[in-house]
């Protein structure tokens, strides 16, 4: 009776996980359907276990083993037949979804760097080939750091010229990057060769030349034998990387309080070759950069020996630079930010 009965439900079974898939929307929900209705709680195969305590004892190992055989065959029939519908369905999708690799991929707009970044990269790989390191300070300073230091006491007209933006009593916003060289010569390791890049600010108003913040590029060497001669030859190389072999420099004589002596450097016009044009406003010279030998009580005061040590330094005023170089008329154009404007460099 029950093995009549059992093999009954193993045919209904493997004919309804057969038919399952065939037309049907939702094949696997018609697959479970069949778990459900033979191996679920109240299922036919689990009502034929119930019914065991009507078989002789001595007929209960035989008649479980077979109840247990059945189980295992419905069991493989809705495993295989579930793993045949995901591949079929896997198929279907892979189908729908091709992918032609041959067509032509979307253009990265990938953007570019701004001018003054250009620039400022320019800069010291000129610098980096020539041995310097590039050294980086806090914009937020002491007031000793930016002035004292480099031989501007309370009073000193050049305070007020570079009039700045103070936090706080003693604290301001750095007007130069000089008080980054003066923190690596507190530091007491020499020789110094170095260039600081960095951001500065000054309480000045916005027009085509000037903007309260900019930035500078400043070098220092200090070393032994240092002599005028070691500056004009690292700077006039500079100007040849930087403008062309063909460029030509002239110093001429100026004033800074932490330099001396002082000179600002001009560039033969790179576009007249110095004959004079509209560029160099009829000059056939450029100014382009400060400098000067380290100023002896700068030294002294950093704790640097003036009489066995001697330096040389410049400041380079990166928008200047830029504006130079890529021929733009007003500074204000590097921070407004326009794609228009930035598309072209
Ligand atoms: C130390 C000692 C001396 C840095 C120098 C200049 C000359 C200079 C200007 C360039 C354009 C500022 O951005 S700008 O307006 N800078 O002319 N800067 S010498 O001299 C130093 C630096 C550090 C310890």
């Amino acid at each position: 009776m029950i093995r009549e009965n059992l093999e009954k439900i193993r045919e209904a079974a493997l004919k309804q996980i057969n038919d399952a898939g065939i037309g049907e929307k939702d094949a696997l929900d018609a697959l479970n359907d069949v778990r459900v209705a033979f191996l679920g709680k109240k299922g036919e195969l689990t009502a034929v276990l119930k019914s065991m305590k009507e078989v002789a004892a001595e007929e209960r190992p035989k008649v479980g083993a077979m109840v247990n055989e059945t189980r295992d065959v419905i069991e493989n029939a809705l495993k295989e037949a579930k793993e045949r519908m995901e591949a079929a369905a896997m198929n279907e999708r892979l189908k729908k979804e091709k992918i032609d690799v041959t067509l032509p991929s979307k253009r990265q707009e990938m953007g570019h760097r701004h001018p003054n970044t250009i620039a400022l990269e320019e800069l010291e790989r000129i610098f980096i080939g020539m041995g310097y390191e590039v050294v980086e300070g806090p914009e937020v300073e002491r007031d000793y750091y930016n002035f004292e230091a480099l031989n501007i006491p309370e009073g000193h007209p050049a305070k007020d010229e570079q009039d700045t933006f103070y936090i706080s009593g003693d604290i301001l916003l750095r007007t130069q990057t000089s008080s980054t060289q003066v923190h690596e010569m507190e530091k007491g390791r020499l020789p110094i060769k170095m260039i600081s890049p960095g951001r500065v600010f000054r309480s000045d108003a916005v027009d085509a030349t000037h903007s309260p913040s900019f930035h500078q590029v400043e070098g220092l060497l200090i070393d032994e034998k240092v002599s005028f001669s070691d500056l004009k030859g690292t700077l006039a190389e500079f100007a040849k990387e930087l403008f062309g072999a063909d460029t030509k420099v002239r110093f001429r004589p100026h004033h800074f309080p932490f330099t001396e002596p002082s000179a600002e450097m001009d560039v033969s016009c790179f576009k007249c070759g110095g004959k004079g044009c509209r560029f160099c406003k009829g000059e056939g010279w450029i100014e382009i950069l400060g400098c000067g030998m380290v100023h002896p009580h700068v030294l002294e005061m950093s704790g640097i020996d003036p009489l066995r040590y001697r330096g040389f330094a410049f400041g380079i005023g990166l928008e200047r630079i830029a504006l130079l170089k890529y021929e733009i008329d007003d500074m204000r154009l590097l921070y407004e930010n326009d794609i228009r404007f930035l598309k072209q460099f």
